[in-house]
C-alpha cells in the first residue's frame, strides 16, 4: 500500500470514499459504481486524491491508496452519523429536495452537526489540495463545503455536482437555513445539476433569497472585501450524469451472463412476460405506485399470473431512518396481499427480493426482463433506466419511465408515465407488454445510441472542461 506523500492537483470530495471493507482485518475493495469508473482515470493521470468517510464510525484512519487512488479518510463519530448523515442529510435535505414526498424534519441540532461535519470535510480538502488545485465536491451531504473551502483556500478552483433534484422555490423556501445553503453552494465556480429545471430552480432561489443577478446559467456573486472584493461569476448548469456504458455492454455479452438470464426466466416458471423493477428501497422510487398498478391489472384480469411475473429487487437502504422502516413495512404488506390474492400453486405474481446483488446478476436480470419499470416520483437522474438500455445488446425490451426522473429528458423513446396516474400507468404497462418487436427494436436502437454517446466519461469530461475554463 502506498501513502500519499504530496498534495494533489485534483481532489474529489464526497460523503463516502469509493471503497469498502467487511471488517478491520479485511483489505479495502473498490466499491463498484459509475462515479469511481469515471473519476479513476482522471485521478490516476493527475495523481489526484479522494476525500471522504470510509464508512465505519469512530475510527481514525490514515491516508492510504487503493488501485492507484490516494484516499484521504474523514472520520465521523456515531453521533455524526446519526445527526449529520441519517438526520440532516437523509431526513431533512433528501425529503425536502424530493418535493416533500415524505415530510422533512427540521432540527437545529441536526443542522449544527451538518455545519460541523461540512467544516471537517472542507479542512481535509484544503489540506489535500496543492496550490491552485481543482477540487470537485459531490452531493447534498456537502453543500456548505464549497464556501468553507473557498474561505480556507481562495487559490483553488471549486466544482460542485448535485446528484439529486433541486426543488422549486416554494418548496426550497421551507428550509430554515435556506440562505446558508445557497451561500455554501455559491462558493463553487461551477455548480452542476442533473436537469435544466434543477439549475433553473437553484438560480431562482438565489435571486429570491440573496438578490444576486442571474443570467443564462451565470450568477454574479459579490466577493467579500477580505477575499479581494468585487464580483465573480459562478456557473449553474445541467450536466446529466450517466453510466459506464461499455462495462454494461461487455458484461451483457458474456456467455455465462446470458445463460444466467435464461436460468432466471426458467426459475420463474418461464412466464411469457417478465416485468422488472430494481431500486434502493426508497420512498422516492414509486415502488408502491408500481405495485398498485400491477395488482389492479391482475385483479381486473387485464393480466394473468400464468403469463406475467414482476421481479422487484428492493435493495436495503437507510434502514435506521424511521421513514424507511415504515416504507419497508408498507411495501411488504402490499406484496404479500397481491401474492396472496393472485398466486397459484405454480405461478407467483411478484418475486420480491429485499437484497443486493452483484453487478453481473443485475445485468442478467436486465437481460431477462421484457419490460423495465422505472416509476420514481422524483429522481435526480435514475441510472437504472440507463443500465437497462446499455445491457440490451439484443436490441429488445421496453423501458417504462417516469417523467419525474432526470433520465426522462434524455430518453424520449421510453414509454413515459406519470406514476401518480394509476390508470395511465396501467395502460402504459399493457402497451409495453404488447409492443411489437420491430417497434421495440426501433426505440431501443435510439436509446442505446444515446447512452453510448453520453456515458459517464462524457459527463465528467464536460464538467471538468467547464471547470478548467474558470480563470483565477
Ligand atoms: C442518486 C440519485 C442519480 C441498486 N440495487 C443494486 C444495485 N443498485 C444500483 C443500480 C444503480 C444504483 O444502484 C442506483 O442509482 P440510481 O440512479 O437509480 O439511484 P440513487 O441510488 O438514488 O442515486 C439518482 C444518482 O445518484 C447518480 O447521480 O441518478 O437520481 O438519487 O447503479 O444498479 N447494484 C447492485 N446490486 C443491487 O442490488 N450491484
Amino acid at each position: 500500500m502506498r501513502t500519499p506523500t504530496t498534495e494533489a492537483d485534483f481532489v474529489v470530495v464526497s460523503n463516502r470514499l469509493p471503497v469498502d471493507r467487511s471488517s478491520e482485518d479485511e483489505p479495502w475493495r473498490r466499491s463498484p459504481g459509475g462515479l469511481v469508473a469515471a473519476l479513476e482515470p482522471v485521478l490516476q493521470s493527475t495523481g489526484g486524491a479522494w476525500v471522504g468517510w470510509p464508512g465505519q464510525p469512530d475510527v481514525e484512519i490514515d491516508p492510504f491508496a487503493v488501485d492507484g487512488m490516494d484516499l484521504v479518510p474523514v472520520s465521523l463519530s456515531t453521533d455524526d452519523v446519526e445527526l449529520f448523515y441519517e438526520g440532516f442529510s437523509n431526513d431533512t435535505i433528501w425529503p425536502l429536495y424530493h418535493d416533500v414526498i415524505s415530510p422533512p424534519a427540521y432540527h437545529r441540532e441536526w443542522w449544527d452537526a451538518y455545519v460541523r461535519v461540512n467544516e471537517r470535510f472542507a479542512s481535509a480538502a484544503a489540506a489535500a489540495a496543492a496550490p491552485a488545485a481543482t477540487v470537485w465536491v459531490h452531493d447534498y451531504q456537502l453543500q456548505l463545503v464549497p464556501r468553507m473551502l473557498r474561505e480556507l483556500r481562495p487559490d483553488v478552483v471549486i466544482g460542485y455536482f448535485h446528484h439529486i433534484p433541486f426543488p422549486a422555490y416554494g418548496i426550497y423556501s421551507q428550509l430554515p437555513w435556506r440562505k446558508q445553503v445557497l451561500e455554501g453552494l455559491l462558493g463553487a465556480d461551477v455548480i452542476g445539476f442533473q436537469r435544466v429545471a434543477d439549475a433553473g430552480n437553484f438560480a431562482r432561489a438565489v435571486r429570491r433569497q440573496l438578490g444576486f443577478e442571474t443570467k443564462a446559467g451565470s450568477i454574479r456573486v459579490p466577493v467579500p472585501d477580505e477575499l479581494g472584493g468585487g464580483v465573480r461569476t459562478a456557473i449553474a448548469k445541467a450536466y446529466p450524469i450517466s453510466i459506464d456504458t461499455a462495462a454494461y455492454d461487455e458484461i451483457a455479452r458474456r456467455p455465462e451472463v446470458q445463460t444466467r438470464a435464461r436460468e432466471i426466466r426458467e426459475g420463474l416458471g418461464d412466464p411469457a412476460v417478465v416485468l422488472f423493477g430494481v431500486d434502493r428501497l426508497d420512498y422516492t422510487k414509486g415502488i408502491g405506485h408500481r405495485l398498485k398498478a400491477y395488482g389492479e391489472l391482475l385483479a381486473e384480469n387485464r393480466l394473468d399470473v400464468a403469463d406475467v411475473t414482476l421481479v422487484q429487487v428492493a435493495s436495503p437502504s437507510r434502514e435506521r431512518v424511521a421513514a424507511y422502516m415504515q416504507l419497508r413495512d408498507e411495501i411488504e404488506l402490499t406484496v404479500g396481499r397481491i401474492n396472496g390474492d393472485q398466486d397459484t400453486v405454480g405461478h407467483t405474481a411478484i418475486r420480491y427480493l429485499h437484497q443486493a446483488y452483484p453487478r453481473e446478476e443485475m445485468v442478467a436480470l436486465y437481460l431477462a426482463a421484457d419490460v423495465m419499470l422505472v416509476t420514481a416520483l422524483r429522481d435526480g437522474m435514475n441510472l437504472v433506466a440507463k443500465e437497462y438500455v446499455a445491457s440490451r445488446i439484443d436490441g429488445r425490451g421496453v423501458l417504462v419511465l417516469s417523467e419525474f426522473t432526470g433520465a426522462a429528458d434524455e430518453m424520449p423513446q421510453a414509454i413515459r408515465v406519470n406514476p401518480h396516474d394509476i390508470e395511465g400507468l396501467k395502460d402504459a404497462i399493457v402497451t409495453a407488454i404488447d409492443m411489437p418487436l420491430a417497434e421495440q427494436r426501433r426505440r431501443m436502437r435510439a436509446l442505446r445510441r444515446r447512452v453510448r454517446d453520453h456515458d459517464v466519461a462524457h459527463w465528467s469530461r464536460t464538467f471538468l472542461d467547464d471547470l478548467r475554463g474558470v480563470s483565477r
